[in-house]
């Protein structure tokens, strides 16, 4: 953390340093307008989640982009008792990453919930993540995506339950915000368990 002093007074800068990762969770078609579960205002953090992207890229941090990757008859959908609407079909276009999104080539891609039967929420859950940055030797999280009080928030939970210093990229998430608090409760929930709000101003 260094600290700043310019025209807007004393302002606090965490500064990216080996063992960060960028997390981007579910930014997916159907998550997006034009989807078939889409978070309103989704698409106007594609920007700002490439510029972080640019950032992380060119420190030669690691970037993982994690998907919802269901399979047809899922657990979760409302033709099978779920409480969503189907979304994010295995290898369909609504699983597919929006073309805005400027994913390189060495990110790593985890998919998860692929099976009929169990849900999941947390990039962390029934997937590789964990023991992946363990191998890259991460010890900090910077998580942006969708959505803010679903998958976001499991995944942030589970990454502080793992003892990650965990960061909450605040402009580079949506919520669904099927209550009109839903995103703003999150991202309190999250700092009551020790999850560190920064946007982009605040990083270095
Ligand atoms: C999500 C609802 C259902 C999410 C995934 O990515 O937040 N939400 N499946
Ligand atoms: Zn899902």
């Amino acid at each position: 953390m260094v600290i700043t002093e310019g025209a807007h007074g004393i302002r606090m800068k965490t500064r990216l340093q080996s063992g960060d990762a960028l997390i981007i969770v579910d930014m997916q078609n159907d998550f997006l307008p034009g989807g078939s579960l889409p978070v309103t205002a989704g698409k106007k953090i594609i920007p700002v989640i490439n510029q972080y992207i640019v950032n992380f890229q060119s420190r030669g941090l690691p970037i993982v982009a994690t998907r919802d990757w269901h399979p047809e008859n899922h657990c979760s959908f409302e033709s099978n008792g779920g409480p969503w609407p189907s979304h994010c079909v295995a290898h369909t276009e609504g699983a597919a990453f929006p073309a805005a999104l400027e994913l390189p080539d060495n990110a790593t891609i985890i998919s998860k919930a692929t099976t009929q039967e169990k849900d999941a929420y947390s990039a962390f859950s029934g997937t590789q993540l964990n023991e992946m940055l363990q191998s890259r030797n991460i010890k900090r999280l910077f998580v942006s995506g969708l959505a803010t009080e679903y998958c976001v928030l499991s995944t942030v939970e589970d990454a502080i339950r793992l003892h990650y210093k965990t960061f909450i990229l605040t402009d580079a998430v949506c919520a669904i915000n099927q209550q009109p608090d839903d995103g703003r409760n999150a991202l309190l929930k999250m700092q009551r368990i020790g999850v560190v709000p920064v946007n982009h101003e605040e990083i270095e």
